[in-house]
């Protein structure tokens, strides 16, 4: 067998291609594929692996690859400049927001991660532990999404918290109504006034993450916007960017001063965040950890089923709130027909 190498990033080019040559060699030994127990021969696959040195790649130009992505990320931002929905932050509650908004491919949904890697807190269970724990009855949402795990009774365990983050994320940015903005940061609130004079939240302001945190490096990097029916807030508890939206809020005066999350309490703390995710303010809907931020509740800490039942709940709001706009805007329409 060959030894395993394990070599010093330092280590020069030629010394790592002859220190790994025996590796090499065992990885290119001719391999056979089986099917009833009889060779069928090498997959395609199989041959790119054993000789990936004769692969030709099919000609492109680099511009080509550019216009691939630029057209495609400004024909988006074009088409969500004016959205249902936003969801800001894409952590489990904001996930499973946009998960259930899935279900209604009629709605537009922008989500703004300030991260690169979207998933929020819910990579590793707790203390950079693998595994998640979910109290049931909120194992049902991995039912649906057909994410295994043990059941321990009252809750369920799943092996990797990032299984269940990860399956989460595709089925969300598979779905045609989704587009995920990610290292982009939600800098400030549209918010507006109505006919009756109440406030109500717009949409968002928006800027590249690496543009916000230089703001005090650089002078006038003004921000992008975009307008939504509904945003739904996700953002966490309180840190270096987390709670901006109801921080934003608290100081606009739209809502009482914001106590922040209160000491850990498992048992209380999950149902009361599910049954306080409400819109907030018209046009906003906080879910997940942040609802506690506004109403000084528990924090729970490594148990993950509020944050994705609360995600579901907010979706359910933001379609209340934009079924009930639409049906305004019919009425309105057969009141002008009829005049
Ligand atoms: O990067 C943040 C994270 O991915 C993102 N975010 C925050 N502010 C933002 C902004 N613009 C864009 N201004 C922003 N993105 O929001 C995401 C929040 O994810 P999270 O996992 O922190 O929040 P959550 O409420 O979905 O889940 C909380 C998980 C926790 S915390 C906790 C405890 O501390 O006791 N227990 C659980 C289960």
């Amino acid at each position: 067998m060959a030894p395993l190498v394990s070599l010093p990033i330092s280590t020069s080019v030629p010394a790592r291609q002859a220190a790994l040559a025996p590796r090499q060699a065992m990885r290119v030994a001719p391999r056979m594929a089986f099917r009833d127990n009889k060779p069928i021969g090498e997959t395609r696959s199989e041959e790119l692996l054993r000789a990936p040195k004769d692969v030709a790649f099919l000609p492109i130009k680099e511009s080509q690859v550019s216009r691939a992505m630029t057209s495609r990320y400004f024909r988006d931002l074009d088409e969500f400049a004016d959205t249902d929905v936003v969801i800001v932050g894409a952590g489990p509650s904001g996930l499973a927001c946009a998960y259930e908004l899935t279900k209604r491919p009629d709605v537009k949904v922008a989500i703004i991660e300030q991260s690169v890697a979207p998933g929020g807190g819910a990579w590793l269970g707790g203390q950079l532990f693998s595994a998640m724990v979910v109290r049931k009855p909120a194992h049902e949402f991995l039912d649906e999404l057909s994410i295994p795990y043990e059941d321990e009774g009252n809750y369920v365990v799943v092996k990797h918290a990032a299984l269940v983050t990860s399956t989460l994320l595709a089925k969300v940015l598979e779905a045609p109504n989704v587009k995920l903005f990610n290292a982009t940061a939600a800098e400030d609130l549209i918010v507006k006034e109505d006919d009756t004079g109440n406030k109500y939240v717009g949409g968002v302001v928006t800027n590249w993450t690496l543009v916000a945190l230089n703001h005090n490096t650089q002078s006038c990097m003004d921000p992008n916007v975009m307008e939504a029916k509904v945003v739904v807030s996700s953002t966490g508890h309180d840190g270096p960017m987390g709670a901006t939206g109801v921080k934003r809020l608290e100081k606009l005066g739209l809502v009482p001063a914001c106590p922040g999350m209160y000491a850990l309490d498992m048992n209380t703390a999950e149902d009361r965040i599910v049954s306080n995710t409400r819109e907030i303010i018209p046009g906003m809907v906080l879910c997940g950890m942040e609802v506690s931020e506004v109403d000084g509740a528990p924090r729970m800490g490594p148990t993950f089923g509020a944050m994705y039942v609360s995600g579901q709940k907010a979706a359910r709001i933001a379609l209340e709130a934009l079924d009930a706009d639409a049906a305004k805007v019919k009425q309105g329409q057969k009141a002008m027909v009829a005049a």
